[in-house]
């Protein structure tokens, strides 16, 4: 199955579009494995899919991550994300997309602005030859983000904010999902109306940032990367499940 095709299975079977930010943080690297674990198992059901960061990578090392949470999620029929921001030259971009999808991650997050020739080219490659998923940011959710993302871009003779670039690039990429802040719902509205109803949107910065799931998934966003909203709780298992929404994610 295809990425996409294995997160729509996990939301439709845990009627869900919370994605986890399993951004777990501890000294000790058993310990730290341990929670995760834990984590998972108690949020399973409430959730379509696990996003990594590289503060896990970090700690644990690719192929501690690979044996034992990628493999977890898989046996709980949960794709992963690698959210490695990947933003360098098209050598360097290829070997860390080869590296994490070949260690058994299902997508990875990239940032669009190193651009397509000798920059995404080669990720894109990477994943549509192994039926992974590539992930687009195109509006972060924290505040400082409009300084760059609101910036008038020119393109094609016609002026537009970036991020509404960066969503058109997406599309003609033929990318499996864009990344859109919760915090601003009405740029979400924008960029649905940009990108057509078949392209997932994934909204983080619910809950902790100040962003509101529901009026995320209004304004058009198709699946929540929660993260301190969930393992911050004192029981992880009820956050988890008091965002799950909507019965149906939207169709992609
Ligand atoms: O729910 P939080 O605030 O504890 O965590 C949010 C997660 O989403 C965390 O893992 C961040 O790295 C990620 N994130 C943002 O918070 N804002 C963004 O604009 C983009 C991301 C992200 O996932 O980028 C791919």
């Amino acid at each position: 199955m295809s990425f996409e095709e294995k997160i729509l299975a996990a939301a439709s079977k845990n009627q869900t579009r919370t994605v986890l930010a399993l951004d777990l943080e501890d000294s000790d690297s058993s310990r730290l494995l341990e929670k995760s674990r834990v984590l998972i198992q108690s949020v399973k059901d409430s959730i379509c899919a696990i996003k990594i960061n590289r503060q896990l990578i970090l700690a644990l090392g690719v192929r501690t991550v690979a044996d034992n949470i990628i493999k977890l999620a898989h046996d709980l029929s949960l794709p992963t994300i690698m959210d490695a921001k990947l933003n360098d030259v098209g050598h360097t971009n290829e070997f860390m997309a080869r590296t994490y999808f070949d260690s058994g991650f299902d997508a990875i997050i990239a940032s669009p602005i190193v651009g397509w020739e000798n920059g995404l080219d080669k990720v894109f490659e990477a994943a549509n030859s192994r039926g992974r998923g590539v992930l687009l940011l195109t509006y972060m959710s924290n505040p400082g983000a409009d300084a760059f993302y609101s910036l008038v871009t020119k393109r094609n003779g016609g002026e537009k904010p970036m991020f509404e670039t960066l969503a058109n690039l997406a599309v003609e990429w033929k990318a499996q999902g864009v990344i859109v802040g919760a915090t601003r719902p009405q740029i979400i509205s924008r960029v649905r109306q940009l990108i057509g109803s078949g392209m997932p949107i994934f909204s983080p910065g619910v809950g902790a940032q100040g962003g509101d799931a529901r009026r995320a998934v209004q304004a058009g966003a198709t699946y929540l990367i929660v993260g301190r909203a969930i393992y911050a709780s004192p029981d992880p298992r009820t956050a988890a499940h008091a965002f799950r929404m909507e019965p149906e994610p939207i169709s992609t």
